[in-house]
C-alpha cells in the first residue's frame, strides 16, 4: 500500500485538482460512487480566501490531445467551502486533501490555518502554478517566493504540505528543491502547459482570457521530464501528473520517480477513469512478495 507522507492508501492513484467534482459526481452516481470510489485519495478544486465567479468563457478550448483551459478558480471561498463542501467532501471514503491558492502570503496563512484545523483534511495542498489568474507573480516561478511561502506557512499546520509546481519554467527542479528547503512534505506536478489557440472562424484567441494551461496526452512527454527531474533532485515523494489516460501512462510516472500518480483531463472524458488506471497499473506492477 502506498503511503503519502504518513497518509496510507489503497493504490497509488488519486485524482488532479479541479477535474473531478466529487460532490456532483456524487447526485449523478449515488452512493455507488463512495462503493468504488475512482482515486485512492480526493484532491479538491482549488480555494481562494474570499468566493470567486471564475473567468469569462470560453473556458476551455479542444486541442490535438489535449485541451486549454481558463477557468480562473471560480470558488465559494474559504468559509463558503468550509460550511458547505467539506462536509460532503468528508463522507468520501478517501483521505481529502484541499487546495489552496492565494495572492499574499497572508491570505495563504489565513488559508493554511482555516483549513488545517479540520480534522476531515489529511493534507494541504499549495496551488502556486495556476496559469490563469492575472495577479501579478505567480510564486511557483520563483525558488525564493517559493522557499519564503513556505517558510511563512510551515509552522502554521502539522498537515502534511504539497507543493503543486509549475511547468512553465526553466527548471522546474529548482523550485521543488526551494519548497524542499522550506520544508514542504511533497510536491506534485505538472499544473498546465501555458497556451493559446486561434478560433478559426474569429480568427480571435479560442480562450476568452487569451490564453490559458494545455493538459491531456499532449503534455505527458513534458510532465514524465520533469517529475524525472524533480525526483532527482530532491527526497520528499512527488505526485505525478499530465496526460496519465491508462495504467501504462502511470507507471510511466511511477518509473520516473513518482510516489503517486494523478489522473486530470481523462476524467472529463470518462468519468470513472481513475478507477480503470488503478486496475489496469495494479496488472502492471509486481506483485508484493
Ligand atoms: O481554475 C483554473 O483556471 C486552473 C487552475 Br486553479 C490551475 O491550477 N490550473 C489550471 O490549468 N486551471
Amino acid at each position: 500500500m502506498p503511503d503519502l507522507c504518513g497518509i496510507q492508501l489503497q493504490h497509488p492513484v488519486i485524482n488532479a485538482s479541479g477535474t473531478f467534482d466529487a460532490i456532483a459526481a456524487r447526485r449523478v452516481y449515488g452512493d455507488e460512487l463512495l462503493r468504488d470510489f475512482p482515486f485512492s485519495a480526493f484532491v479538491s478544486k482549488t480555494i481562494t480566501p474570499e468566493p470567486r465567479v471564475g473567468n469569462e468563457p470560453q473556458r476551455i478550448w479542444e486541442t490535438p490531445a489535449g485541451m486549454i483551459n481558463s477557468i480562473g478558480l471560480p470558488n465559494k471561498g474559504l468559509d463558503g467551502f468550509l460550511a458547505e463542501d467539506l462536509p460532503q467532501l468528508a463522507e468520501l471514503p478517501v483521505p481529502l486533501i484541499v487546495s489552496v491558492m492565494a495572492t499574499t502570503r497572508e491570505e495563504f496563512a489565513r488559508l493554511v490555518e482555516g483549513v488545517g484545523d479540520r480534522d476531515e483534511v489529511a493534507a494541504i495542498e499549495l496551488n502556486v502554478s495556476c496559469p490563469n489568474v492575472h495577479s501579478g507573480l505567480i510564486v511557483g516561478e520563483q525558488p525564493l517566493e517559493t522557499a519564503a511561502l513556505l517558510e511563512e506557512l510551515r509552522p502554521r499546520t502539522a498537515k502534511p504540505l504539497i507543493v503543486k509546481l509549475t511547468p512553465n519554467v526553466a527548471d522546474p527542479a529548482a523550485v521543488a528543491v526551494a519548497a524542499e528547503e522550506g520544508g514542504a512534505d511533497a510536491v506534485s506536478l505538472i499544473n498546465t502547459l501555458k497556451a493559446s489557440a486561434t478560433d478559426p472562424l474569429t480568427h480571435r484567441p479560442g480562450i476568452a482570457a487569451g490564453h490559458g494551461g494545455l493538459s491531456g496526452p499532449a503534455v505527458r512527454p513534458i510532465a514524465v521530464a520533469q517529475v524525472r527531474a524533480v525526483c532527482a533532485a530532491v527526497g520528499i515523494p512527488a505526485i505525478g501528473m499530465g496526460g496519465v489516460c491508462d495504467g501504462a501512462d502511470a507507471l510511466e510516472f511511477l518509473d520516473a520517480g513518482a510516489r503517486l500518480v494523478a489522473v486530470g483531463t481523462e476524467s472529463f472524458r470518462d468519468p470513472l477513469a481513475g478507477r480503470r488506471v488503478a486496475a489496469e497499473l495494479s496488472e502492471l506492477l509486481p506483485t508484493p512478495s
